[in-house]
């Protein structure tokens, strides 16, 4: 039983938040020099948080950015060095030019921290298994100090992600104190929701329901028409795109390591990953499909004016190609559906 607005899946989630920000806001803000339009205290609850994609061609989800956040925030990372890579506005939010101290949840959450050796996560993930019923497997994500500096460019918008265990499934409830209703909400459900499946997976227990409570829902003004845009496509009788989810095997540590060492040599173009070398590597086919999208981006970035190679898209999973393809028409070739699913 969950209480408040439930949906299926991201999708119908995101879409909802959209139609009521836009159409029936609350109030109109300034904040930070940007017009938004705004409703407070939007809760949902997705019932298969594991169906977190949106397919419309008006949105562009951006797939490989998606994955690599995750990957940044489970290996514990902060730089602007791998984040930009995927997501070149991202600069622009760091203060030094080197880290990121708000946007850069993964130190927070799966850094070792004091007083012991272990991350938040890591006591969470204990505490789950030797006291299933707890209410205690909550991870504080914004801190006091943010807000130390009036000007400081990157304040973590999400306090917190908490696990309940309960009926035998992992749900989760993330809690914001802001969320873009447009960019910043397809990111972070995807990430959270990520998260969520990983841990499901480390304590070998289904996945539950994902909750998401924001303080400040709101769209930028300057992104109303695009709104318009996605709520229409969405609208149109056509029947749309869906693709059938890979569930995450079980997934250790090192397997993150690889997956993580594989990203690197990628992003700075120390390596390609052909089909053979991508099916020698020592991790399960869902992580090879991941890999699969930075190979992809990989020719995106440093081959420019050449299309990425057939070869490299027929290594993905076929919603990720439809993504791509949307997103970056006339370098990654035209998506075909005649393939397995
Ligand atoms: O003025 P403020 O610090 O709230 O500006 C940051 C804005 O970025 C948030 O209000 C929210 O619109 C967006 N945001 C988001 O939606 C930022 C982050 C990074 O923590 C996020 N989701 N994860």
């Amino acid at each position: 039983m969950v209480s408040g607005p439930t949906y299926t899946n991201v999708e119908q989630a995101y879409l909802a938040v959209l139609n009521e920000v836009v159409n029936r806001h609350q109030f109109d803000t300034a904040g930070r020099g940007k017009d938004a339009l705004e409703v407070i205290n939007s809760s949902f609850t997705i019932t298969n948080p594991t169906d977190r994609i949106l397919y419309l061609a008006a949105r562009k989800a951006n797939i490989v950015f998606n994955h690599a956040e995750a990957l940044w925030y489970l290996t514990g990372r902060d730089d602007v060095d791998f984040i930009g890579y995927y997501a070149p506005k991202l600069h622009a939010l760091s203060a030094d030019g080197i880290r990121l101290t708000g946007t850069a949840y993964g130190p927070r959450l799966f850094r070792p921290t004091r007083p012991d050796t272990r991350s938040q996560f890591d006591r969470i993930e204990e505490l789950l298994r030797n006291d299933p019923d707890t209410k205690r497997a909550a991870m504080p994500i914004m801190r006091p100090d943010e807000l130390v500096d009036p000007a400081n460019p990157d304040v973590a918008c999400t306090l917190g992600l908490q696990f309940l265990l309960r009926g035998g499934e992992l749900h989760m409830s993330a809690y914001m104190r802001g969320n873009d209703a447009v960019i910043g909400l397809l990111g972070d459900t995807f990430a959270f929701t990520f998260i969520q499946e990983f841990t499901a997976t480390r304590l070998g227990v289904p996945v539950g329901t994902y909750a998401h409570h924001v303080g400040s829902m709101h769209v930028n003004k300057l992104d109303v028409d695009k709104v318009h845009a996605i709520i229409d496509e969405a609208a149109r009788p056509a029947p749309r795109r869906h693709f059938h989810v890979d569930p995450m095997p079980p997934t250790s540590w090192d397997d993150i390591r690889e997956v993580a060492r594989w990203e690197e040599l990628l992003r700075t173009d120390h390596d390609q990953l052909t089909p053979d070398k991508l099916a020698s590597l020592p991790i399960a086919p869902y992580w090879r499909r991941i890999l699969a999208l930075f190979e992809v981006y990989r020719q995106i970035v440093h081959r420019p004016g050449t299309a990425v190679t057939q070869e490299a898209v027929a290594e993905l999973h076929p919603g990720h190609w439809w993504l791509a393809a949307a997103r970056w028409p006339g370098r990654v070739p035209p998506f075909v559906s005649t393939r397995r699913p």
